[in-house]
């Protein structure tokens, strides 16, 4: 079996615009019945359910936005009640309330059935022994990837984060195959296995499905040398289940359950609907969720979409790999910088390590963006001028790609917080004090 789910994964184009017509329909319906927000929202805009016959109508409905779950919070966009939700997960938001994200019964078995693609297209087959390492709790990661190796039947280790060495010990004792956690811990991983002098080359392990933040081509390929590893990609939000709303294949193309969440692209400053190729900001529409379907959900991921004739057989339409959070975007002499990009030239150079902080701070009226980054041990070994020499290498690179100069500062080994979950890559010294 090549696919989880060959009839949604393989359908023709013109049949899953048929099958998103009807759900997108039927979930307008649902939630304009059961949530007064999309009900006022939807006759604001003099709309009824039945002027929303097909996809190409959603430009009509009205955006959600972040704001709008935390002034709804807990559960004020839920469409049922209480009693007939399964579970609710949370994340931790960056300020304030957390954003909750409720499932009934039928959305854990969607959610286990994206998961359950995911992983079978990173190579994960029953047989096989996983370990999650990803948060266990509130947060999406852990249990998403636990519901979606239960679908499939594997046999699962929960390891959650945290406690490195034990996690290097159980994946060795275990005969692990796959690992699942954030690509920032996978790096902490096997940054613990070389400090102890353990080849993660030598074990088992075959594959790694990592997400929950922004990482680069350039990161995945250190992962995958340094572990011995093929390194797939999950992407989610809680906002729509979490992890399983994309899910990368073996050519490294992100595919989207889009017969389950419906992706656009969208200018965030116009927000004209923009066409495939072009980048923009992510906007989802849950169109099968029942506990709380989110219309046209600003994600403020940038990305763009494509329709990819791609190698695995798969129809779905492929996003390219997430740019950056708009959120960590810094804007610098009127220049748009995202973490990501800063980080492909730190790890083109050989002798860097992949833990990098950006410093923004404001000098007058200019923002400035400063660059603190870890070395290999010859670099330091070669003392001031050979730090300096690399140092001046990737303020060089960042100028050729970013039209701007950005200070570099070579730290020493181990400064900069190593992390369990997701990495923190800016500090902005303009929201303190
Ligand atoms: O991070 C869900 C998840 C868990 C996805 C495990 C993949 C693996 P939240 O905590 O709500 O949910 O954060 C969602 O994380 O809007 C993106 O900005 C970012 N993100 C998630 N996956 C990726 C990825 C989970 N593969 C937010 N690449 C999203 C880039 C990602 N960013």
């Amino acid at each position: 079996m090549k696919f989880w789910n060959e009839k949604f994964e393989t359908m023709p184009r013109a049949e899953m615009v048929k099958y998103q017509n009807w759900k997108l329909a039927e979930t307008v319906r649902w939630v304009y019945e059961k949530v007064p927000f999309y009900r006022n929202a939807l006759d604001a805009k003099g709309l009824k359910p039945e002027d929303i016959k097909s996809v190409e109508d959603i430009k009509h409905l009205p955006f959600t936005v972040k704001t709008d779950l935390r002034d709804n919070y807990p559960f004020g966009l839920c469409a049922v009640p209480m009693k007939d939700l399964a579970r609710v997960h949370a994340s931790s938001g960056t300020t304030g309330k957390p954003i909750t994200g409720p499932y009934t019964k039928e959305d854990e078995s969607q959610w286990g059935e994206c998961m359950a693609r995911a992983l079978w297209a990173a190579s994960v087959r029953p047989d096989d022994v996983v370990q999650i390492s990803y948060g266990m709790g509130l947060f999406t990661g852990g249990l998403g990837f636990l519901i979606g190796a239960q679908t499939l039947g594997c046999c699962i280790v929960p390891s959650g984060s945290g406690m490195t060495e034990r996690q290097l010990l159980l994946m060795q004792d275990f005969k692990v195959d796959a690992l699942f956690c954030t690509p920032t811990y996978a790096l902490t991983i096997v940054e613990r296995a070389e400090q102890l002098g353990i080849d993660m080359k030598s074990f088992p392990l075959r594959a790694g499905c990592f997400g929950a933040e922004p990482w680069t081509v350039e990161m995945r390929e250190d992962i995958e040398r340094r572990m011995g590893i093929k390194a797939y990609e999950a992407y989610g939000l809680t906002e729509m289940m979490g992890p399983g709303v994309g899910f990368s294949c073996e050519h490294y193309n992100i595919h989207i359950n889009e017969d389950h969440i419906y992706p656009e692209i969208i200018n965030p400053d116009t927000l004209e609907p923009l066409p495939y190729g072009e980048k923009g900001e992510l906007v989802f529409t849950a169109i099968q969720r029942r506990a709380m379907p989110l219309l046209r959900y600003r994600t403020r991921d940038i990305t763009s979409l494509r329709e990819v004739e791609c190698g695995c057989g798969r129809k779905l339409v492929v996003m390219d790999k997430i740019l950056g959070r708009s959120d960590d975007m810094v804007i610098i002499s009127g220049v748009n910088v995202f973490p990501s990009q800063i980080e492909s030239q730190i790890l083109e150079i050989g002798s860097l390590e992949p833990q990098y902080l950006l410093r923004v701070s404001k000098k007058g009226y200019l923002d400035r963006l400063a660059v603190e980054v870890e070395a290999k041990p010859d670099v330091y070994a070669g003392g001031a001028e050979s730090m300096a020499r690399v140092a001046k290498k990737l303020e060089s690179r960042i100028h050729n790609v970013i039209g701007i100069t950005v200070p570099v500062t070579i730290v020493p080994s181990g400064t900069i917080a190593r992390s369990e979950g997701k990495a923190k890559r800016v500090i902005d010294e303009r929201k303190l004090g």
